[in-house]
């Protein structure tokens, strides 16, 4: 039987377990990447593990986030970044390089190889034919450290494209059906494999939209063959020699499959407040816009800012609102600034920030009270932008652009017929300069005082008692549990300061209320711990004592997270059983060794007993009791 390209890639890799949706394997890495938001505490971890050089093909350390520098603590955390990555035998992308999926996909991605990354869009990678998974940053480090990445194995979704897109419509109304089809929680435990004659028709950043907004169906990965416009992406990389041909065989089979024609496909938002929330914008009359955005590692290609420019060119920004451009990486703001590109952007009255994520996780470019803003970028999740009460619907930046001329959300074929064609160049302008190479001998490793050590973990207790600290209800993401930008995200190396934020947004009494109760428990519904791969999300949680996490489902990289720091994560048997607990319920869970997994959550405070489980594989049982990850790894290495 024919394998599929998924299959073949994890095959190739695999060093434990089998190929069987939903059994446990272990997949050896090539390549990781982290970023300066998680990459500090990744980093930290790895010292931890005291494994002087890192033992993969390759490993990147960028810093994309935390970029503002508004006191010491962000430039603390970068000169961390580069000494420690200059110790370890880590490449480092300097700040204003770009974002890391960008820069990744431009400079070091290779076909059939694997990558795992310390953010939820490393999937941008299966654009040019990786399996690339984005994951907690203990497990990056882990990676470095040579040990495999242990995962659910996927079942494989195949997405057959055919057709051709029409104008005005793009790479992002690709993803943004596949969501409507699949929803947000649509892909946990999947890989979305892309297959058809419509591939041909879409370039690699297009093929990158597409496997980085699979994060938001909570995928464990996408992924596109590479063929010849892989081939000629790569070679306009100078990178000619990575290329290799990959496919799924002609037979292969597929778990699920799903058929887009692209030719039926029409202009598309996200609208507020999940990127499944999908509606087209000719059925969205008169909504007036008040900030439009274009960047993020969705959208912030060549091409997308091409396509930008064209459409700005000799005109001016609707005086009703304000719009920022942020290139995806140095190569793409260099092109544009060198082939007059940038010049017809700035002559609009577009604001051009610097390349990284900025406005994305709410660093700067924050929209006014209860504005719209409409963006390129991939999540829209409540507060994310930085103001609590702004309605942030994604598009593509064909739409952004048709928003920030006219005012209200606009379908971009009235402004014409023809949309923008894109004259790609033979070659990139390929200058790597800001990427330092590991040298033969480097200094000692610089840590500021925003460097805390990492906190203690303590092995799990057989008896779990206290108090419900939060009821939440379904799709949680992480930017609820542990909110980011510009005024949380430097204390990313600092768990006790953080961890004053956890929940902050939907219940700002809860640090205060799970310190004064020594810790307790959360309840939660479908999905819980959506969104990003950012390990605070259960570090902080577990500094407060949480010990236990009660829900109807997970996200992937969220319980993999709770497990790293020793959280128990439990799913209720019956989904119903929801109802019978309360905020402020005494809960009693004997919980023992964790090899039974029919454990009663008994409710002390209702008399009422509720059966749960925790699923955990053997490895996993290992690391909760041990009270994390960490704390075993150091045993094993
Ligand atoms: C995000 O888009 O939410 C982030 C910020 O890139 C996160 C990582 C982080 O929180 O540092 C992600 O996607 O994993
Ligand atoms: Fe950065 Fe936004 Fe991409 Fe996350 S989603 S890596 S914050 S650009």
């Amino acid at each position: 039987m024919g394998l599929n390209l998924t299959q073949k890639i994890l095959k190739a890799h695999l060093v434990e377990g089998e190929l069987v949706p939903g059994k446990p394997i272990a997949i050896r890495i090539d390549q990781t990447l982290t970023q300066d938001a998680t990459g500090t505490m990744a980093y930290l971890q790895f010292e931890a593990m005291g494994v002087p050089k890192v033992k993969t093909k390759l490993s990147v350390s960028y810093v994309d986030h935390n970029m503002l520098q508004d006191d010491f603590k962000n430039a603390d955390d970068h000169l961390y970044l580069q000494s420690v990555a200059a110790k370890h035998g880590i490449w480092f992308s300097r700040p204003g390089n770009g974002i890391c999926h960008q820069v990744h996909l431009e400079r070091f991605g290779v076909p059939g190889q694997t990558l795992l990354g310390s953010d939820s869009h490393t999937p941008t990678q299966g654009g040019i034919g990786m399996i690339s998974i984005g994951a907690g940053g203990l497990d990056v480090a882990l990676a470095m450290a040579g040990q495999p990445f242990f995962l659910t194995s996927p079942a494989v979704v195949n997405v057959k494209l055919t057709g051709k897109l029409k104008p005005w419509v793009s790479a992002k109304d690709v993803i943004l059906e596949v969501l409507r089809r699949l929803t947000v929680k649509g892909g946990t435990n999947k890989v979305i494999e892309y297959s058809g004659p419509g591939v041909k028709t879409l370039s690699v950043p297009e093929r990158a939209t597409i496997t980085n907004m699979g994060a938001e169906l909570g995928a464990t990965t996408s992924v596109f063959p590479s063929d010849d416009t892989t081939k000629k992406f790569l070679t306009a990389q100078k990178r000619g020699k990575d290329f290799k041909a990959l496919a799924a065989d002609p037979d292969a089979k597929y778990e699920e499959t799903l058929e887009i024609d692209l030719g039926t496909l029409e202009p598309m938002v996200a609208q507020p407040h999940l990127p499944d929330n999908v509606a087209k914008v000719k059925d969205l009359k008169g909504i007036k816009v008040s900030q439009v955005a274009v960047g993020s590692c969705t959208n912030s290609s060549f091409r997308d800012l091409m396509t930008v420019a064209a459409m700005l060119k000799g005109k001016t920004i609707n005086p009703g609102l304000s719009m920022a451009i942020s290139p995806g990486s140095k190569q793409v703001y260099n092109m544009i600034s060198k082939n007059g590109a940038l010049a017809d952007i700035i002559a609009s009255g577009a604001r051009v920030l610097e390349s990284g994520c900025g406005p994305c996780i709410g660093m700067g470019f924050a929209p006014n009270s209860a504005g719209v803003s409409v963006r390129s970028f991939n999540r829209n999740f409540v507060g994310r932008s930085g103001t609590k009460d702004a309605q942030v619907y994604l598009a593509s930046p064909e739409v952004c652009v048709a928003a920030a001329l006219t005012g209200e959300l606009t379908d971009p074929r009235k402004l014409g017929k023809k949309s923008p064609k894109i004259n790609w160049p033979k070659t990139f302008i390929v200058d790597d300069n800001m990427i330092i190479k590991p040298p033969k001998k480097a200094g000692e490793v610089v840590r500021g005082p925003n460097i805390k050590p990492l906190p203690e973990t303590h092995p799990m207790e057989p008896v779990l008692s206290g108090q419900v600290l939060l009821k939440v209800p379904d799709n949680i993401t992480t930017d609820h549990i542990m909110p980011a930008g510009a005024k949380i995200l430097p204390l990313r190396s600092n768990i006790p300061e953080i961890s004053k934020h956890v929940f902050a947004s939907v219940d700002a009494t809860f640090h205060d209320r799970a310190k004064a109760a020594g810790g307790g428990f959360i309840v939660g519904g479908q999905n819980y711990g959506q969104g990003s791969s950012r390990e605070h999300a259960a570090l902080a949680p577990m500094a407060l004592g949480v010990k236990a996490v009660i829900v109807k489902s997970f996200a992937r990289i969220h319980r993999s997270n709770l497990i790293n720091f020793g959280i128990l994560p439990l799913v209720f048997v019956n989904e119903a059983d929801y109802d019978k607990i309360a905020q402020g319920d005494k809960l009693t869970i004997k919980a023992g060794t964790l090899d039974n997994d029919n454990i009663i959550v008994r409710n002390e405070s209702k008399g009422i007993e509720i059966p749960v489980k925790h699923g955990l594989a053997p490895r996993e049982k290992d690391q909760v009791r041990a009270g994390g990850a960490l704390g075993l790894a150091r045993q094993t290495m």
